[in-house]
């Protein structure tokens, strides 16, 4: 079985950490979508490691690392993950595995991102402009490069064909590019050529062989559900399939190979970017949750908008999901509140209650109806069995389970490895 791992807000819910805890009991860890707009984040042994593109699985011993074909890979950053990976001493050449269907980041798909983004003005998707958008438009338009595409000898003019069409949209919008290119060239090459490397492979084969043999596989997703492209507040999504089903699509498994859907929450929600957000706190509040939880984007660095937990948003995402277990992130970030509330249903402008998520969130002004918890006030530092919570924070937990329907099986209570409990 496949077991797939997801964000269930709009991405930074704590997947990373997730992965490196669960990562002992599988032998394959495997990331499905998106690339280096993902910053996932590892703490362990008073270290702190960002990846954006390699599997979160790489710092376990004998784990095999997939970079699968739903990925956009840009190679400038593939290398300097790698450079970066350097002090661990880790066998990457072995335990990494890059799919040749993976599409490639050309510097020019940067610069398309930042055209479009300019030329969107006000209406922005605050894309972190690392060409991801641009890049899926390619895949799908049948233009683009795939990784297999470097191991043959007509690389270079198939590379040039692709940015001759780039350059007339750059143009046509004004945008400079001559200034950057030529360097950003130079170095995306030598970067492809650093990739070569690294074992490029069918990794589809590699995946369903393991499966076969009774290997247990761990499907990485980045972002979150509300930032998937189908179902996420469009059109201020990111480019692919976050959801469960872009597991299939992005490591080429079936679906009745899929196990455990594990959606990763925040006790509160984040977002970085546009986009509609029904519980942003805009205030004192809010302010607190962001220096508190640190919430600042791990690859651009940007603040993240911070508000309280949006049941109606988390129980859609578990749907689209088909979520079997949660896990519950960062509710030591809420030690500091006297009272914590939770969006249980939105009233939308003709006055009705509802708990689903209307089609256009954009256009659609929905008002968040709370329900308020008295905090709990307490450091859970090195709380590691859930005998021992504060009463409040075991009211909350339960209080969510029963209106989720479904079992908080892990409760993060700090960033390091080992700051978890474990429940069932
Ligand atoms: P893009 O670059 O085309 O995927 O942007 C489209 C929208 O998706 C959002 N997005 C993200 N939201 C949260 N976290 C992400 N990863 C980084 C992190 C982001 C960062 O882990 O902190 O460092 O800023 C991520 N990646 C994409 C993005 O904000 C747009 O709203
Ligand atoms: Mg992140």
């Amino acid at each position: 079985m496949i077991d797939v791992l997801l964000g269930l807000q709009w991405g930074d819910e704590g997947k990373g950490k997730i992965v490196d805890v669960l990562a002992p009991q599988y032998q394959v860890v495997a990331r499905f979508q998106g690339g280096p707009n993902a910053g996932h984040t590892l703490e362990f042994n008073g270290l702190k490691h960002v990846l954006h593109q390699i599997p979160s699985g790489i710092f376990r011993e004998d784990i095999l690392n997939i970079i699968g074909n739903g990925v956009v890979l840009d190679p400038i950053v593939f290398k300097k993950e790698i450079d970066g990976l350097a002090k661990y001493n880790l066998s990457l050449t072995q335990n990494l595995q890059i799919s040749r269907k993976a599409s490639i980041i050309l510097p020019t798909h940067r610069l398309l991102d930042a055209a479009y983004e300019q030329a969107k003005g006000e209406s922005k998707i605050g894309s972190t402009l690392r060409g991801i958008g641009p890049t899926y438009q390619d895949k799908v338009a049948r233009l683009g490069l795939r990784v297999g595409d470097v191991e043959s000898p007509n690389f270079r003019e198939k590379y040039a064909r692709l940015v001759a069409i780039h350059k007339v949209i750059l143009d046509q919008n004004n945008f400079d590019y001559a200034s950057v290119l030529p360097q950003a060239e130079a170095e995306f090459f030598g970067a492809v050529e650093f990739m070569k490397q690294f074992q490029l492979t069918d990794s589809e084969y590699a995946v369903n062989d393991a499966l076969q043999s009774g290997k247990k596989v761990l499907a990485e997703g980045a972002q979150g559900s509300l930032l998937d492209i189908d179902f996420g507040s469009y059109p201020f999504v990111t480019s692919s399939s976050t959801m469960a089903a872009g597991a299939c699509t992005g490591l080429g498994v079936a679906p009745r190979q899929i196990g455990e859907v594990y959606g990763i929450f925040k006790a509160y929600c984040t977002r970085v970017g546009s986009g509609p957000f029904p519980t942003e706190l805009s205030d004192e509040t809010g302010e607190r949750i962001r220096a508190e939880g640190r919430e600042f984007g791990a690859t651009t660095g940007r603040p993240r908008r911070c508000g309280w937990l949006d049941l109606p948003a988390l129980k859609y995402a578990i749907m689209i999901n088909g979520v079997t277990q949660l896990v519950m992130m960062k509710v030591d970030v809420l030690n500091i509140f006297d009272e914590i509330k939770v969006c249980t249903h939105y009233e939308l402008p003709d006055g009705t209650k509802t708990e689903q998520m209307p089609y256009d969130l954009c256009d659609t002004a929905v008002t968040p109806i709370y329900q308020s918890f008295k905090g709990w006030q307490a450091d859970l530092t090195n709380i590691r069995s859930f005998d021992e919570v504060p009463a409040e924070l075991a009211t909350y937990v339960y209080f969510l389970e029963d209106t989720l329907g479904l079992p908080i099986n892990f409760i993060s209570t700090s960033p390091d490895r080992e700051a978890i409990i474990h429940r069932r």
